[in-house]
C-alpha cells in the first residue's frame, strides 16, 4: 500500500441552513488560523504539516441563485475526483448538508465504510422546514442511500421523538452525550470516515457556531477521540463553523487544531 496523502478542500456552502448563515466563511478563516505565526504546524503525533504529503485544492465555488442539485453534484464530482487520485479528502465545510453529496461521491472507493459522526444533533431529520437536504437532514439521505455500511453518532444532545425513530430504522448506533464517557471504545473497524460538527463541542469553548447547544465535549475530548480512532481514517469534513459569530477568533483557531490532528491521524 502506498503512503497515504491528504487533498484539503474548502466548500464555502451554507445556503442549505436553516437559522443563521455565515459558515460559508469558514474554509478561509480555518486556512488563516491553519498556518498562523501564533503557532507552529507540527500535530502532536509528530508530524510537520508544512513538509507532509497535504494538497489544498482551494475552494470549490458556488453561484447565487443556482439550484441545490447543482451544488450537490459539484460537491460530489469535486470529492469523487479526489477519492479518484488515491488521495484522502479532508472538506472544510460549509454547514453539514455538504455530507451527503460527499459520501455520494466517496463511497463508491470504498465499498466497506463506517461513518463516525461527532455533533450536538443527530441530523436525521426526514425533512426540515419541507427542505430534505437541509443542514438538519443529511444522515437520513446518508442511510436511505446505504453511503455507510454503520453510522456512529457521538456527542449527540438534541434528539427528539422523530429522529430517535429515524435512528432506530435506519439502524443508527447512538451515543448520545449524556451516555458518552472518556475512552468509550467505538468498535471501529475497516475504513472510518470522520465527520465532525463544531457544535459537538462545549458552546463556550468554540461559540463561532450557528446552533449553540451547552452540555458538549470539551476540546481535548474531540481530540482523543480523533487521535484514538483505530481504524483507517481515510476521508474526513469538519463543518459548521461560522466565523460570522466568532467575534474572538477562538473558535477558528479550535477548528484548525482539529483540521491539524485529523491530517496527522490521517497519515498515520
Ligand atoms: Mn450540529
Amino acid at each position: 500500500m502506498t503512503a497515504p496523502r491528504v487533498a484539503l478542500l474548502g466548500i464555502p456552502h451554507d445556503a442549505s441552513s436553516s437559522f443563521l448563515r455565515g459558515a460559508a466563511g469558514a474554509p478561509g478563516a480555518i486556512r488563516e488560523a491553519l498556518w498562523t505565526e501564533a503557532g507552529n504546524s507540527w500535530t502532536e503525533g509528530g508530524i510537520d504539516l508544512r513538509e507532509a504529503p497535504l494538497e489544498d485544492e482551494g475552494d470549490l465555488w458556488f453561484v447565487d441563485g443556482e439550484s441545490g442539485e447543482e451544488a450537490r453534484g459539484r460537491i460530489e464530482g469535486a470529492v469523487e475526483r479526489i477519492a479518484a487520485s488515491g488521495r484522502r479528502p479532508l472538506l472544510l465545510g460549509g454547514d453539514h448538508s455538504i455530507t451527503y453529496p460527499a459520501l455520494r461521491g466517496f463511497r463508491p472507493r470504498h465499498p466497506r465504510l463506517t461513518v463516525v459522526h461527532l455533533d450536538a444533533h443527530p441530523d436525521l431529520y426526514d425533512e426540515f422546514e419541507g427542505d430534505r437536504y437541509s443542514h438538519a437532514c443529511p444522515f437520513a439521505r446518508v442511510m436511505e442511500e446505504g453511503l455507510a455500511d454503520r453510522l456512529v453518532q457521538v456527542g449527540i444532545r438534541t434528539i427528539n421523538g422523530h429522529q430517535r425513530e429515524q435512528a432506530r430504522r435506519f439502524g443508527v448506533e447512538v451515543i448520545e452525550m449524556k451516555d458518552w464517557r472518556e475512552g468509550h471504545p467505538l468498535g471501529l473497524e475497516g475504513p472510518v470516515y470522520l465527520s465532525l460538527d463544531l457544535d459537538v463541542l462545549e458552546p463556550g469553548l468554540a461559540p463561532g457556531i450557528s446552533h449553540r447547544e451547552p452540555g458538549g465535549m470539551t476540546v481535548r475530548q474531540v481530540l482523543s477521540i480523533i487521535q484514538g480512532i483505530e481504524a483507517p481514517l481515510v476521508g474526513a469534513d469538519l463543518v459548521e463553523l461560522n466565523p460570522a459569530n466568532d467575534g474572538t477568533g477562538i473558535s477558528a483557531a479550535v477548528a484548525a487544531k482539529l483540521v491539524k490532528e485529523i491530517v496527522g491521524r490521517m497519515l498515520t
